[in-house]
């Protein structure tokens, strides 16, 4: 369905409608933020968000509703945050911990968007079905390079090709491990005891991202199986609609780790970045950078250019650098 675009009245209601039950949410928080006393401050972690209202984690691994106060800022899945109980499995969000990592998308408003915070493995869900578009796969690694952590690819569903199909899948994606990132081949539905996979999670904050139905709630519920995980799975009752996961959510592994569970996008745009934060975000091109004969290279078809002299060398793969210079064109600001 194309989407309908609104007046500037109309969006202008929207925000006085949701300016008013901010508000509405801010002022319950304060009446029973009044009626509480200092003393019964928690620590607790975001499991999810779900517009103003949350859950809260605590030490114990028990679940608390919460609103939040809404000058703290915008808590996400996986902040650390301080907390009051206020009635049973209640409580107001008060303060934010200060983050570690964060992992933002763009908003449709062109600002960011927070989507999960404090994470120190960014793991990217690929399948041969939903094939992988539009660099979506070197657009997430951007991302876990700004943000300064690693980056493991999962292929799943390997299930689905024969043995030419799994070599040419997995063929075409070698580059990677190569630089760097660990590439993990598997299949849920034949080999459902992920031994490999806990070994990367344990005792670390994960987060699974990629296209929507390539298996990632998947992941997590076979992981977890105690815990109520939504697959997308056609729904049984009325045959419409998909379990779709729709916002993130953070699960307590049993090694101590933790993996949150992202909804699935149909792309993810980097925000708007320069030209030298694009190339960092390649971490192969690195030892190239700076030696173009052109200052403000582009790396396309610039004589002396280093990164197409590493690519000619066989340094830089093809498809990365094809990568590189798509996103260029696409979110770069300031494009020279
Ligand atoms: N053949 C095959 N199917 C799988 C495998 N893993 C998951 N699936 C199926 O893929 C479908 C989508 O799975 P989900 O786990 O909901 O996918 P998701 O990535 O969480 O999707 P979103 O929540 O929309 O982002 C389900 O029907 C799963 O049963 C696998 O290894 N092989
Ligand atoms: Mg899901
Ligand atoms: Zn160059």
């Amino acid at each position: 369905m194309p989407r309908r675009r609104l007046s500037e009245r109309q969006i202008a209601r929207i925000q006085r409608i949701q300016e008013r039950r901010r508000s509405k949410v801010e002022a319950r928080a304060e009446l029973a933020l009044a009626q509480l006393d200092d003393e019964a401050a928690r620590n607790g972690l975001i499991v999810v968000r779900h517009g103003a209202n949350l859950i809260v984690e605590d030490s114990e691994g028990a679940c608390h509703h919460c609103v939040t106060r809404q000058h703290i800022g915008q808590p996400v899945c996986g902040d650390l945050v301080v907390w009051q109980p206020c009635g049973p499995n209640a409580g107001v969000i008060t303060a934010l911990q200060p983050r570690e990592t964060l992992l933002s998308r763009p908003g449709t408003n062109g600002q960011d968007k927070p989507l999960a915070a404090n994470i120190s493995l960014l793991t990217i869900v690929i399948a041969p079905e939903p094939a992988p578009t539009g660099f979506l796969l070197d657009q997430y690694l951007v991302a876990a390079e700004r943000i300064g952590v690693p980056a493991l690819i999962l292929c799943n569903k390997m299930d689905l090709l024969d043995e030419t199909g799994r070599a040419a899948f997995l063929g075409g994606l070698e580059h990677y491990a190569k630089i760097g990132y660990p590439l993990l081949p598997l299949s849920l539905k034949q080999d459902p005891s992920l031994g490999p996979l806990r070994e990367h999670f344990a005792s670390r904050s994960g987060i699974l991202v990629g296209q929507s139905g390539v298996g990632k709630s998947s992941l997590i519920k076979a992981l977890l199986p105690d815990q109520e995980v939504q697959i997308g799975a056609l729904s049984t009752a009325t045959g419409l609609g998909r379990h779709t996961t729709s916002a993130a959510t953070s699960y307590r592994l049993d090694s101590g780790g933790r993996l949150i569970d992202s909804p699935g996008v149909r792309s993810f745009r980097l925000g708007a970045i320069e030209r030298t934060e694009l190339e960092q975000g390649f971490p192969e091109f690195r030892p190239f950078i700076g030696r173009c004969r052109f200052s403000n290279c582009q790396h396309q078809h610039e004589p002396e250019c280093a990164i197409l002299a590493a690519r000619a060398a066989g340094r830089i793969a093809p498809d990365r650098l094809l990568a590189f210079q798509q996103l260029a064109k696409a979110v770069v600001r300031n494009p020279d």
